[in-house]
């Protein structure tokens, strides 16, 4: 029909090691909507903002609901919590930290427990430390190829792929609920 309207809410998931980048990507995201508080007992910060699609020649307006978890390793409760119902996930490591990029698969499989082959992108965020790289491309690629959906470097402070990257997960989402 045209002119019909498609509206869909994604729970989406930021996972990753301590001081990664997380809530400044969301912060750097979702803008001038940053005033959330933390969810303490929860451990998790929700965020929501709004973006369109253009898909299959339809406007799609989505609603993507943007859960930060505090993200020490091992908080089994908040997990199952955070991570149930996700359509898709922001997995970040530090790129000036070569263990946040080894902790990666720990992330990866915490969320896929609770929701099982979920798009992810990967993200190698603070791109603009370009002096105190410890992370390869190549690293990252090779990474991505066995799990995640793609990759972008990223750059909270600047700005650089943030909008990109939540754009084309919200994408990958919206192809995964159509092959349901
Ligand atoms: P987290 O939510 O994953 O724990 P935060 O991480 O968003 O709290 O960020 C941790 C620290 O890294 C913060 O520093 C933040 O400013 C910094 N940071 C986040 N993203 C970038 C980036 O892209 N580039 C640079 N240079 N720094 C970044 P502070 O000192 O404020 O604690
Ligand atoms: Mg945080």
């Amino acid at each position: 029909m045209a002119n019909k309207s498609h509206n869909f809410i994604f729970k989406i998931c930021l996972i990753g090691d301590p001081e990664v980048g997380k809530t400044s990507l969301m912060k750097r995201f979702v803008l001038d909507q940053y005033d959330g508080d933390y969810i303490l007992t929860l451990g998790a910060k929700v965020m929501k903002k709004i973006v369109q699609i253009d898909h299959e020649g339809q406007n799609v307006n989505i609603t993507l609901l943007l859960w930060d978890i505090m993200g020490q390793k091992h908080f089994k409760i908040i997990e199952s919590v955070a991570f149930e119902n996700v359509v898709g996930g922001l997995v970040v490591c530090d790129l000036t930290r070569k263990e946040t990029f080894e902790n990666l698969k720990y992330w990866i499989d915490a969320v896929w427990k609770i929701s099982p082959g979920i798009p992810l992108i990967m993200l190698g965020n603070k791109s603009d430390l370009q002096e105190e790289l410890a992370v390869s491309d190549e690293q990252i690629k090779k990474f991505s190829d066995k799990f995640t959906s793609t990759w972008y470097l990223t750059s909270a402070k600047t700005g650089d792929n943030v909008e990109e990257a939540f754009q084309k997960l919200a994408e990958y989402c919206l192809k995964g609920v159509g092959n349901e």
